[in-house]
């Protein structure tokens, strides 16, 4: 690619001339100035006139993808463009969950390999993203999810992700807290991910920003892209409300916005845009230290460090753009949990807030070219994209280094909508929609 900043693929991020090394010793050294020594963790970019690779969204997909184009591919001449600030999108508004237990192989590839990822990403970043491999199970509450969870424990041991479906006695010993004989649904078994967790969503976007920056690419924040041109069928660049900025390569990463940035290039996306919503209650005792959803009766719940209870359930039932959700839609997913874990009936909530979700008909991701030359989509994560953010990247920079998809980004082309080749994820994707 002429004119990249070229850094030679595979070098090890954070010990970069002017990055400075978070360690005990660093922190050490700044207690003893009363911290007043320490960088910005990212430079505030201006935005150049041109650059190899636009990158449209400053969410998780969008910066792992700008991380792993510069690691893996020494692509550096990089803009990630970000209407209002990194992570602000649904990257800050999940409730963290990682794990891998899909059914479908192309799935299973790409989310183990980001689950892997995620077990190494504080070294690698020199960041820490607080990944907690604390367990994951999903409950099996009629006998139509105790047979498709024995089906991807299944197929999950034939694709190397580590699951097992268990009985309600081990429910009930990993999860004290849990009515297995509840009122409606008594909990017949689950299917459990020992390795799978959480982690710390906003470290996860800052990690990957800090690294970004560190490599030399621009990160563009309250620059909003307002239009997109192409020439002969190629993209040449986009307009923003910071000016024009040319380029041969462009990367829509845009979440719930995906369909709006499409219009803009002149293509349609099989997308629909959903509210989700999220709550936590004030902080308890630790009572909880795996993370359980309960997708028959609609709700799920993890604790988090500092004790508050994480609850969510499913995507509003009409398509809108407010970050917010509807009311009834909390009463319905915390009478479930309610019914599930009795012991919160009393608990206070204190913030409740959504995001706008990118949902396709096989309830699985997008990651294609398409129609416009230079212009590549990354989308359709929809409830689930927290836990695929490094694997994403790293299977985007592949696609946008090489121009065409790799082996992890080859069966969730946009393509397979027209073929009716879908990747059907519906029970898999965690929340009921
Ligand atoms: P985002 O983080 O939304 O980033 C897209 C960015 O694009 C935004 O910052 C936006 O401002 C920017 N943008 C949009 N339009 C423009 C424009 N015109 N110009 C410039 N910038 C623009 N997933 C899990 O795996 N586990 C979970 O437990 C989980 N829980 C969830 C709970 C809730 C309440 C929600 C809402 C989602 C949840 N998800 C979960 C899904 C997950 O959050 C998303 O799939 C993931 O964060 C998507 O990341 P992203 O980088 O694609 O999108
Ligand atoms: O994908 O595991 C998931 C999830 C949980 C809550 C929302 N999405």
């Amino acid at each position: 690619m002429q004119g990249a900043r070229q850094r030679p693929p595979g070098r090890r991020i954070g010990k970069g001339p002017g990055l400075q090394r978070y360690s005990v010793f660093a922190l050490a050294r700044q207690a003893r100035r009363h911290h007043l020594g320490w960088q910005r963790a990212w430079r505030d970019a201006q935005p150049k006139r041109a650059y190899d690779v636009v990158i449209v969204g400053a969410g998780g997909h969008g910066l792992a993808t700008a991380y792993y184009l510069g690691k893996n591919h020494g692509i550096t001449n990089v803009a990630i463009l970000e209407k209002g600030w990194l992570g602000g999108g649904n990257t800050g508004r999940n409730t963290t969950i990682i794990r891998s237990n899909y059914l479908q192989d192309a799935s299973a590839a790409l989310y183990e390999k980001s689950r892997s990822l995620y077990e190494t990403l504080s070294q690698e970043l020199n960041y820490n993203v607080m990944y907690s491999p604390r367990g994951v199970m999903m409950l099996a509450q009629t006998e139509g999810e105790v047979r498709g969870y024995r089906r991807t424990a299944h197929a999950n041991s034939l694709q190397g992700v580590a699951t097992e479906f268990i009985g309600p006695e081990r429910v009930k010993q990993l999860c004290p807290i849990i009515e297995t004989k509840g009122p409606r649904y008594p909990v017949l078994g689950a299917l459990w991910q020992p390795r799978g967790g959480t982690a710390r969503h906003d470290a996860v976007a800052w990690g990957y920003a800090r690294a970004c920056s560190d490599m030399g690419m621009d990160i563009i924040q309250r620059c909003e892209v307002t239009g997109i041109s192409s020439e002969n069928g190629h993209v040449t660049g986009v307009e923003t409300t910071r000016g024009s900025i040319a380029t041969r390569k462009l990367a829509l990463v845009t979440a719930g916005h995906s369909s709006v940035l499409a219009e803009m290039a002149g293509f349609r996306l099989p997308i629909e845009s959903l509210p989700l919503q999220a709550l936590v209650s004030e902080p308890i005792k630790p009572c909880m230290d795996v993370v359980v959803m309960a997708n028959t009766v609609h709700g799920y719940m993890s604790q988090s460090d500092k004790g508050e209870m994480v609850i969510g359930g499913g995507t509003d039932g009409y398509n809108a753009y407010t970050q917010r959700g509807s009311f009834h839609h909390i009463e319905e997913t915390v009478r479930a949990l309610v019914e599930t874990f009795p012991i919160i009936s009393r608990l206070k909530m204190l913030r409740q807030w959504g995001g706008i979700v990118d949902m396709t008909g096989d309830r699985s991701p997008i990651l294609s070219t398409t129609p416009v030359g230079g212009i590549f989509v990354n989308c359709g994560w929809g409830t689930g994209g927290f836990k695929a953010i490094p694997g994403s990247g790293w299977a985007m920079a592949d696609l946008l280094a090489r121009g065409a998809p790799g082996p992890i980004a080859g069966p969730f082309g946009l393509e397979r909508f027209r073929e009716g080749r879908m990747i059907d994820e519906s029970v898999a994707a965690g929340v009921a929609h």
